[in-house]
């Protein structure tokens, strides 16, 4: 048995974090976070998932923008793990994508993270380890900065789609479903360079896994979380994505919302009372409650679908209501309408492209085949070349029929470009791309590494819908 010691050391070499000084005398600061199994209720059955959680029990983390991210992280699991800290720009090596940032960490075993944290705002942390995340291997990560107000209440909302179905079933659920024609091999990595197939477009629909509950919080509709507020009060909503493969329309109600950042980022405000929602993708809005008792539900709506979650507000004595977990009619899916019109707070310095990667979004629905250039991800796949200092712009063209939620680790992006359309958009690190649309996003490249940039549909980005850019 190894001692304690030898396995934290052991998992710091292979996280390549820390030089070994600074481990064997953690600061009182490192917060430790748990990969661990743990039992919620869902449709009142028990179902055993994952969590991330630091030994009291707190779900991820709240930090400061400006401090060090100094986290151990122990895989309390029987199984390896690696968790993303999903729209950090950390040193590569701390990224938390086996295989490309360095390896998992095994179970039992733990692993050391510490950065400077340049930003606040709402972010996440995942599971990048096989399917874990369908099982809720995932957890808030919000950092605080000048733009949080003490006058206003804040409430995190994790979205999450659940399954009874283990996912290694739905992944194969998925493939034998669409494979009456399916020629692909069993394994992602074996599938290679396959480009003869047509595009997918018009063999997709919406919502390709059945899920048996969407979760806000843990918790469906049917035994909703209720916060309670303050009447007249201020709340700052962060809404977090963390499903699966699922997007949703943010439905507040009777309130008008602010929606003031996008995946953590300030935008110029935009008021509204319903706001689309990509996988990995999060909401910051601003809500001024009226003043008296009332019960405000904030629901988000299943696209092209009609059931929904969420979570209630209740505003002084008003008795809670039940909320239906079904809306009144479908909702439409998502569409960049919304993209359009932000507006980055603080854009990118106006500057020409260095360097131009076009990025087709491909796939075959037969074998549930999913790709970029055509070429399905394996390790042989030679990453995009990028040169340090570099404004780098992505173009991004969805040849499918379905949207792809595409997220670059490591640098936050901009939205510069919309169907030939060129905007000052969003700063962000994820966009949607839907079907036949082509988003384009700039960035600079000034964090070093190896990186990688995938579609955030965890069946799509197992399937093979991942690339990786390089430069050390
Ligand atoms: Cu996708």
């Amino acid at each position: 048995m190894p001692s304690r010691r030898s396995i934290l050391l052991g998992a710091l070499a292979a996280a390549g974090s820390l030089p070994t000084g600074a481990m064997a005398q953690p600061s009182a600061a490192t917060t430790v976070l748990r990969v661990e199994r743990r039992t919620i209720e869902v449709n009142r059955r028990p179902a055993v998932v994952l969590g991330i959680r630091q030994p009291d029990g707190t779900f991820g983390l709240t930090t400061a923008a400006g401090t060090s991210f100094r986290v151990r992280l122990e895989n309390h699991l029987d199984e390896p793990t690696l968790i993303h800290w999903h729209g950090m720009t950390p040193p590569w090596r701390q990224d938390g994508v086996p295989g490309i940032s360095g390896p998992p960490i095994r179970a039992g075993e733990s692993g050391e993270f510490d950065f400077p944290l340049r930003f606040g705002g709402t972010f996440w942390m995942h599971s990048h380890e096989g399917l874990q995340e369908q099982l809720l291997a995932a957890a808030p990560l919000i950092i605080k900065d000048a733009r949080d107000q003490t006058d206003q209440q804040e409430i995190v909302v994790m979205l999450a789609d659940f399954s009874f179905t283990p996912p290694a079933q739905i992944f194969a659920d998925l493939r034998k479903k669409q494979g009456m024609v399916n020629m692909a091999p069993a394994t992602p990595g074996m599938a290679g360079m396959d480009s003869s197939g047509t595009p997918a477009a018009n063999a997709l629909d919406l919502n390709d896994v059945k899920y048996d509950a969407f979760l806000a919080n843990d918790r469906t509709l049917e035994d909703p979380e209720v916060v309670t507020v303050e009447p007249g009060g201020r709340i700052l909503l962060r809404i977090i994505n963390s499903s699966a493969m699922s997007a949703y329309h943010i439905d507040t109600g009777a309130l008008v919302g602010s929606l003031v950042a996008v995946d953590g980022f300030a935008i110029q405000p935009v008021t509204g009372r319903r706001f689309p929602i990509a996988v990995a993708q999060r909401l910051d809005i601003r809500l001024q409650l009226p003043k008296g008792s009332h019960i405000y539900p904030l629901l988000a709506v299943l696209e092209g679908d009609r059931r929904r979650t969420g979570i209630v507000l209740a505003a002084g004595n008003a008795a809670i209501t039940r909320v239906s977990n079904m809306a009144s009619k479908s909702s439409t899916p998502l569409n960049l309408n919304l993209e359009h019109r932000l507006r980055a707070a603080a854009p990118l310095s106006v500057r020409k492209a260095d360097r131009t990667h076009l990025i087709n979004l491909t796939g075959e629905m037969a074998g549930y085949i999913w790709s970029i250039n055509n070429v399905v991800w394996n390790p042989r796949v030679p990453p995009l070349s990028v040169v340090e200092g570099e404004r780098v712009e992505l173009v991004l063209q969805n040849q499918t029929g379905m949207s792809h939620p595409m997220h670059l680790h490591g640098h936050e992006f901009q939205v510069v470009e919309i169907d030939g359309v060129r905007l000052s958009g969003a700063v962000r690190d994820t966009v949607l791309v839907p079907p036949n649309s082509r988003v384009t996003v700039a960035f600079d490249a000034n964090n070093p590494g190896h990186w990688a940039f995938h579609c955030h549909l965890l069946y799509h980005l197992d399937a093979g819908m991942f690339i990786t850019l390089r430069y050390i």
